[in-house]
């Protein structure tokens, strides 16, 4: 692990080198917790394996031996199952998807007043294409009994103290079954690295990146509503979306799903000097939870006048959208942009995230100044 520093809007942040990866923004080594450096977002709508950013819950990871793998489906279930990567691989249709996996606490530093949790600025997101088997193809190979509730999902890595609980993520039958929630075997044609998941991730596109189990090997269908740790205490979000907790003053809470509208300016950086008279193709990305991206609106004076900023290509609801729009700094001043995206139901970016005590889902419209000259 070579270290080095580096400056960006979330202050002064070490920068260290992982197997697989390229020099990622250093939160902890112990758990791994792995920022993407943001000018990656810049270079191209997918997000390199070597780039995605990383967060584990557990200190100790273990070592991965492909050919004893095995993924265990159980529960209520008519068939318990054990398959191999082999029978992942050849015994389900495969399927793929572009989708954007973002960490209920991504941006969490920016959090007015702040909150204590993992400080990440805006790279605990990435957009990689997942190829692997349905989930439901796998329930529906177990045969899922009657009186299913929810699915159970649990990975590899375990906790290092005894007592704590291991990382274990339920989703709704319903939503498990969906088309697009998949076991995924591979990340943009390649391996999923190590620290993304190897061998076989969840993937389940418009969902926070918490229940995206990595190393996943125990599937188990349960009679009831998960009350373990990981869903009943942690990664609960107000259950009314529109009200803001007060410091110290909890609301009551419901499980973190869905992620919220956002869009980024990422071909211009916060304190960039820009000149004056020159034209400027900005671009950026904008996503949300499935629906779909319809509008980018792009402001040059913080939000006062807005214009409409064009679209790149559809590459899929769950994916990152890019956007472009110009903008000719037209005398010696600060300018301060920003961008704001609609999806195909009108959820929106707002001046203000809704704060809560956790720092999730954050949505409110990003600020980039820059200074003509
Ligand atoms: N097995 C396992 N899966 C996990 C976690 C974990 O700690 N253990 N963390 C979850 C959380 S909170 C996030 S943000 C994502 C991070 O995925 P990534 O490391 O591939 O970016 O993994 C999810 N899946
Ligand atoms: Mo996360």
């Amino acid at each position: 692990m070579d270290e080095v520093r580096t400056r960006s809007q979330n202050g002064e942040r070490d920068l260290a080198i992982y197997p697989q990866k390229r020099e990622m923004i250093l939160l902890t080594s112990r758990p791994v917790q792995l920022e993407t450096p943001f000018s990656t977002f810049d270079r191209g709508l997918i997000t390199p394996n070597d780039s995605f950013f990383v967060r584990w819950h557990h200190e100790d990871l273990p070592a991965i031996d492909p050919r004893a793998y095995a993924l265990r489906v159980h529960g209520l279930v008519n068939t318990q199952l054990s398959l191999s990567l082999d029978a992942l691989r050849t015994q389900f249709e495969a399927f793929e998807i572009a989708a954007v996996c973002e960490c209920a606490g991504n941006s969490r530093a920016f959090f007015a007043p702040k909150v204590p949790g993992g400080q990440w600025g805006n790279g605990a997101m990435g957009n990689a294409v997942w190829r692997g088997a349905r989930l439901k193809d796998i329930l529906a190979k177990a045969g899922v009994a009657t009186g299913a509730v929810q699915v159970r999902f649990g990975g590899l890595d375990k906790p290092t103290l005894t007592g704590d609980s291991p990382f274990l993520k339920s989703l709704d039958l319903d939503v498990a079954t969906g088309n697009d929630v998949l076991v995924a075997y591979a990340m943009n044609g390649e391996r999923l690295p190590m620290l993304n998941g190897y061998p076989v991730r969840l993937v389940v596109p418009g969902y926070y990146a918490t229940y995206w189990v990595k190393m996943l090997n125990d599937i188990e269908v349960l009679d009831r509503v998960d009350e373990n740790f990981w869903m009943k205490t942690a990664y609960r979000v107000p259950a009314d979306p529109r009200r803001h907790e007060q410091p110290g003053a909890k609301l009551p809470t419901v499980p973190i799903t869905r992620l919220t509208v956002r869009s980024f300016i990422t071909s211009l950086s916060d304190g960039q000097r820009v000149q004056v008279g020159k034209r400027y193709a900005v671009s950026g990305i904008a996503f949300d939870s499935g629906f779909g991206i319809v509008k980018v609106l792009f402001s040059t004076d913080g939000g006062v006048h807005w214009t409409r900023a064009e679209l790149g290509r559809d590459e899929g609801k769950y994916a990152f959208r890019a956007w472009t729009a110009s903008f000719t700094p037209a005398s010696r001043q600060q300018y301060s942009l920003q961008s704001l995206a609609v999806n195909s139901i009108g959820e929106t970016q707002h001046t203000t995230s809704v704060w809560n005590s956790s720092g999730y889902l954050r949505n409110s419209i990003e600020t980039v100044r820059v200074d003509a000259a």
